[in-house]
């Protein structure tokens, strides 16, 4: 890095936050994974708006490209600098001041180096509930679940990271800062411009901060895990769940009886919630007011009813909330358990998932026989994790890649559902969206970042 580069990033961030040593930088050169990696000339570690503003005027003058990075949890390689031309990485970790929680406005705003958890605790403790909630929520920032509006397991019933936004604070490419920190439930003035950054991978603007809308914190949920014999029968119970129970079903989590393999292999302390083997599993949980008692109670009279009808083979019921977070560790833990392979985040229409899993299983065993998927996810959102078989198919991806994506295709549904494009999928988009679409999103990249400098190489 110039000399003189280094010396004006630290004359803004202070000389500690340029961090150049391999054993401060490497960690941020890497993405979780292990299958992105790239180098920048430097990490740099802002701690206020006017920093980031300060740095990417800085870096604009000098032609120097911003990679944003929260908690480097993203699994498209999103916030891995690609090393094609010079880079920084901006990572906002010390942006982390809950600036404000008001119960009346039922909102809160965080800065975009909050951790997940820390923002989910602060609503806890004012009475109130952030319901994004994901299996990487002790790392990952506010700043990251907004640029890729992150799913999670409670999609089904509170919507996307994008729903739960209410204002934005961005530095834009030029180092101006547009301050959208507004906590209006109602406000159509022309352009909801905040939706341009939520999902945009940091390719738009750097998120500082945001205001997020707060939920009445429900008094109790009941847990169940939950045998069947196919996906049809998951897709059929959480409709008959839902008609039953209403919008109180808030994670519907699909689960294969070989990604539960793969827990029971890696966590040691991982049982098997029930004892004989099915080929197909669902976490159901069901949040409301009322007790604990009687939640449960009208979960187990649903869930009796299903096995009368030869609906579900088995269930399993938490009797408690350790029972319960034994059940969510099991879930929690299948991305680490089945860690390197070739994996696909996509969605179709919910009705429409077992005929994919169907198609892609026909296509894999015709010219893979004998792979091994993974499959699991939030079949309530149509969002399946399609991951197969070991990291030695990985030199193969793009032909593993192109049977999931044509049965995704012609399904009508989309190759990324929650995790975004990043540089794993920033080829293949060309394929799947319309060309006027792209032309758009090509204009107003252009307009927003006319340079190329936030964060290149990525979603286009
Ligand atoms: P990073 O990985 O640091 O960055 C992600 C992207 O956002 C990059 O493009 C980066 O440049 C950009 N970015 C980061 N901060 C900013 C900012 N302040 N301004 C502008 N751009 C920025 N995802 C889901 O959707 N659902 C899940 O259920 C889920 N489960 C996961 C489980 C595990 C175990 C792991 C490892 C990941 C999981 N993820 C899931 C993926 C990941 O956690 C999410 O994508 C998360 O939103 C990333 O947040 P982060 O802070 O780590 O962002
Ligand atoms: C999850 O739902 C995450 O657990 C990770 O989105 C998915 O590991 C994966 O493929
Ligand atoms: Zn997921």
């Amino acid at each position: 890095m110039h000399p003189e580069f280094q010396r004006a990033l630290a004359a803004i961030v202070g000389g500690a936050n340029v961090l150049t040593d391999e054993r401060d930088t490497a960690g941020h050169f890497v993405d979780w994974r292990k299958q992105y990696r790239g180098v920048a000339d430097c990490v740099v570690r802002p701690a206020s708006t006017d920093e980031v503003a300060a740095v990417v005027k800085l870096c604009g003058r000098e032609g120097v490209a911003i990679v944003p990075q929260g908690g480097n949890t993203g699994l498209s390689g999103g916030a891995t600098p690609t090393g094609a031309r010079r880079e920084i990485v901006l990572s906002l970790g010390r942006m982390n001041r809950i600036r404000e929680v008001d119960p009346l406005d039922d909102s809160l705003v965080a800065e975009a180096g909050c951790i997940l958890t820390n923002v989910q605790q602060a609503a806890e403790s004012a009475g109130r509930y952030f319901p994004v909630s994901l299996a990487a929520e002790g790392s990952c920032q506010i700043g990251g679940i907004l640029s890729t509006n992150a799913g999670g397991v409670n999609v089904l019933r509170y919507g996307n990271t994008r729903d739960q936004v209410l204002g934005v604070e961005v530095v834009l490419a030029d180092g101006s800062v547009w301050n959208g920190l507004r906590s209006l439930r109602k406000d159509n003035t022309g352009y909801d411009l905040k939706h341009l950054f939520i999902g945009a991978e940091g390719t738009l603007g750097i998120i500082t901060a945001a205001v997020l809308k707060l939920r009445a914190r429900p008094s109790a949920s009941a847990t169940a895990w939950i045998a069947l014999e196919t996906p049809a029968q998951a897709v059929e119970l959480l409709a008959r769940l839902r008609g039953q129970l209403g919008e109180c079903v808030s994670a519907f989590e699909l689960v294969s009886r070989r990604c539960l393999e793969a827990v029971l292999a890696h966590a040691r302390d991982a049982q098997d919630p029930i004892a004989t083997p099915h080929p197909w599993y669902v976490l159901v949980e069901l949040e409301d007011n009322g007790t604990f008692e009687s939640l449960q109670s009208r979960l187990e009279v649903a869930l009796s009813d299903c096995i009368e009808r030869g609906e579900v083979r088995d269930a399993a019921i938490a009797a408690s909330h350790l029972q319960a977070a034994a059940l969510w560790r099991i879930r929690e833990s299948i991305p680490e358990a089945q860690f390197a392979n070739v994996k696909h985040d996509v969605s179709v229409a919910v009705s429409r998932v077992p005929l994919l899993i169907e198609r892609v299983e026909a296509a894999l065993a015709k010219s893979f026989p004998g792979v091994r998927s993974y499959v699991f996810g939030h079949v309530g959102d149509g969002n399946l994790h399609y991951n197969i078989g070991e990291q030695a198919l990985v030199a193969r991806r793009p032909e593993v890649n192109r049977i999931v994506y044509d049965a995704v295709a012609g399904l009508g549904g989309s190759i990324s559902a929650e995790h975004g494009l990043g540089q794993l999928k920033r080829d293949e988009i060309t394929r799947h969206k319309q060309p006027l679409e792209l032309d758009l999103m090509r204009s107003l990249k252009r307009a927003l970042d006319p340079d190329g400098l936030m964060n290149p190489g990525k979603v286009l």
